[in-house]
């Protein structure tokens, strides 16, 4: 059983929104596409509150894209983004939602942030995402949505390490930063992860 993960499809990573990920816009068209290949499809939901201490106004003096240590973990700080209830944390109208069976939010902790669908980058609480999908009979996941850089590459990484045979969908996902993507693909194949395009489904 085949399941398909479509990572934080929303208006805040989209041109136009707060932290937009260049051509995010473009992949939807794929995503809408590839659904019907999958016995289930799940989506993941970016769900801050805007105290969150990813955002880069939450702290004096600092700008985002700007790096902190924040508890002991590694940090960029970002623009405001999902806010919980805001337009901008608000799944793309055209993105097609009618066969996601769940959603999974995530970063609901102001002190920590959660690019992964199944864990908090603190490992500290999981979404629930890895049982459910055990619980049914899932054995394959694929990943895609924004960005590919964040999100969907922890998504990915987490997923394999779930015990899933993981698949990340390169045409269905677009980065922030080339040099991020770069470094992800490394790590996602030396993880056992593997990098394929639709026309390979
Ligand atoms: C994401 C940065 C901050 C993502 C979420 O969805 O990739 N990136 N929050
Ligand atoms: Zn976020």
């Amino acid at each position: 059983m085949k399941a398909l993960i479509l990572v934080d499809i929303q208006n805040d990573f989209l041109p136009g929104g707060s932290l937009a990920v260049p051509e995010g816009d473009t992949i939807i068209t794929t995503v809408n596409q590839l659904q019907p290949q999958f016995d289930l499809v799940v989506a993941t939901q970016d769900w801050h509150p805007s105290n969150h201490l990813s955002f880069a106004s939450n702290h004096d003096g600092l700008k985002p894209f700007d790096m902190i240590d924040l508890f002991g973990i590694k940090q960029v700080l970002w623009p405001d983004h999902c806010i919980q209830g805001s337009e901008g944390s608000q799944f793309s109208e055209t993105l097609d939602m009618n066969a996601v069976s769940a959603i999974f939010r995530k970063g609901m902790d102001p002190k920590t942030d959660s690019y992964s669908g199944f864990f908090d980058n603190g490992r500290r609480h999981h979404t629930g995402l890895s049982a459910y999908l055990k619980s049914k009979g899932i054995k394959q996941v694929y990943v895609c949505g924004l960005a590919a850089d964040y999100c969907v590459y922890y998504t990915a990484k987490d997923a394999q390490s779930e015990g899933f045979e993981t698949y990340f969908i390169s045409d269905a996902t677009k980065a922030i930063a080339q040099e991020t993507l770069d470094f992800a693909l490394k790590d996602l194949k030396q993880h056992q992860v593997k990098i394929i395009s639709t026309k390979d489904l």
